[in-house]
């Protein structure tokens, strides 16, 4: 019998699944959520007005009052308007179901204080618009009709709150006199008892904003455990509390609450076992609109960065910026719709998927998901191989099967002493990523060198 010599992270591979949810009510209350690999992330609000421009400068979005330094009364004219005649639930959610996403996550309210939803505690909000329908009840009543998760990214910072401290540095007409942010925290979590009451269930918070002094760790344990009390099984991102990484995302060392990290722009190198993390990410180069910005990542671009994220056992949470009237740009339209047609065929790739067993696959990724007693791979293939063999690294387990995720035919393959040679041979190469299963009996134990 040959030793088996199983690295300690090879080990802790193998507690994985005992290990990542620590009890069962962790297990229960993520399993959604770690089936569903792929999200939309909507940025929008009054921002969409000026749509990146101010002044002749052009590269600004949902930060304008910020970077264009727009006085408070100036921006708050923007509430009248803000009229989006063209917003229909249905169709933003059926793009959303129809690309392959499980659940939405919309800005309730960003950094600049305006709300989407008809909030009893501000006029600064979407019932003081032209428009006067709560966009959030619209939304999350289709969202429920079609069977995605509602879910709000709500940001900590509040540019307009009286009582939210600290000021812009650029304010000097804004007085800070009588803030109390304490009265601030009272505010939000007032909204926040309306957002988990008034729309139904919600799947995840999605809390922003969170870096700035005034925000605290203890503030940060006190709201996860309080909106914890307000929908039990919610999810809670990390930015609740002080223990995100930057822009990395992940949470450092310590007591930090947070049901996830939340890597940003970028994917990390490998994942993490046992350490649930999404990367949200734009279409082009801004969250909120901007009329300016065409530099859209390709629909094979974005598909693979799915399959990259699911292949280190990720969620992918993609952005949509809505224009003020609210449509989809046409751009952001396209790339859903190719993303569908890709996950028509391989979602079963992406769903429920856990990391890859491997490391670093030249030619691609892979993802792996228990099938009873068995174990499928799905071999994503980004650079087709020469001479059509695709070279895998061996394991102990017996094959059972190879087959094309599209048209499912049947692949011959061969086992030598250290790899997997699968013949590739006769079948169609998908663009964007060809996928190929194998089934093979058990649990993935040992992997080989190439
Ligand atoms: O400042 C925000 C930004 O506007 C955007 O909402 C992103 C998306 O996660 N989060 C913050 C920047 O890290």
């Amino acid at each position: 019998m040959k030793r088996l010599i199983i690295p300690a992270l090879l080990i802790y591979l193998l507690l994985l699944p005992s290990c990542v949810n620590t009890n069962d009510g962790e297990q229960d209350r993520m399993d959604w959520w770690r089936d569903a690999r792929f999200g939309m992330f909507i940025h929008w609000g009054l921002y969409a007005v000026p749509a990146g421009e101010w002044e002749g400068t052009t590269n600004h979005a949902e930060w304008i009052r910020t970077t264009a330094q727009i006085p408070l009364e100036t921006y708050n004219e923007f509430v009248e308007r803000f009229n989006p005649v063209d917003f229909d639930a249905g169709k933003w959610v059926s793009m959303a179901r129809n690309a392959g996403m499980k659940y939405i996550v919309i800005t309730s309210k960003h950094h600049d204080g305006f709300c989407l939803f008809d909030s009893e505690y501000t006029d600064f909000d979407i019932m003081s618009t032209p428009f006067k329908r709560d966009i959030l009840k619209e939304l999350s009543d289709e969202c429920r009709q079609q069977g995605l998760k509602m879910c709000w990214y709500h940001s900590i910072m509040d540019w307009h709150h009286p009582d939210y401290l600290p000021r812009r540095g650029w304010e000097k007409d804004r007085s800070t006199e009588g803030a109390d942010f304490d009265q601030y925290v009272s505010y939000m979590k007032k909204q926040l008892a309306e957002l988990t009451s008034d729309y139904g269930k919600i799947g995840v918070l999605w809390f922003d904003g969170e870096w700035e002094d005034t925000w605290t760790h203890e503030r940060g344990v006190d709201l996860y455990d309080y909106v914890r009390s307000l929908q039990d099984d919610i999810i809670i991102n990390n930015r609740v509390d002080k223990g995100r990484q930057g822009m990395a995302g992940l949470t450092k060392e310590g007591e930090y609450r947070g049901d996830f990290g939340t890597p940003e722009q970028e994917i990390p190198d490998t994942g993490l076992p046992g350490v649930d993390w999404e990367t949200c990410m734009t279409m082009n180069n801004h969250w909120g609109y901007n009329k300016y910005d065409d530099n859209w990542k390709s629909s094979q671009d974005l598909i693979r960065k799915l399959v990259d994220i699911a292949s280190k056992g990720g969620n992918f949470l993609l952005n949509v910026g809505p224009r003020a009237d609210g449509t989809f740009p046409r751009e952001s339209i396209e790339r859903l719709e190719d993303i569908g047609k890709w996950m028509d065929i391989y979602g079963e790739s992406i769903y429920g998927t856990q990391a890859s067993p491997f490391s670093d696959l030249g030619w691609g990724r892979c993802t792996q998901k228990a099938k009873k007693k068995n174990t499928r791979l799905f071999l994503h293939v980004f650079h087709w191989p020469e001479n059509d063999t695709l070279v895998l690294p061996g394991f102990d387990n017996r094959i059972k099967k190879a087959w094309a995720m599209k048209g499912m035919k049947k692949l011959d393959y061969e086992e030598s002493e250290n790899n997997i040679i699968i013949d590739l041979s006769g079948i169609e190469s998908d663009e964007n990523c060809t996928v190929i299963t194998l089934e093979v009996k058990g649990k993935i134990n040992t992997v080989k060198d190439l």
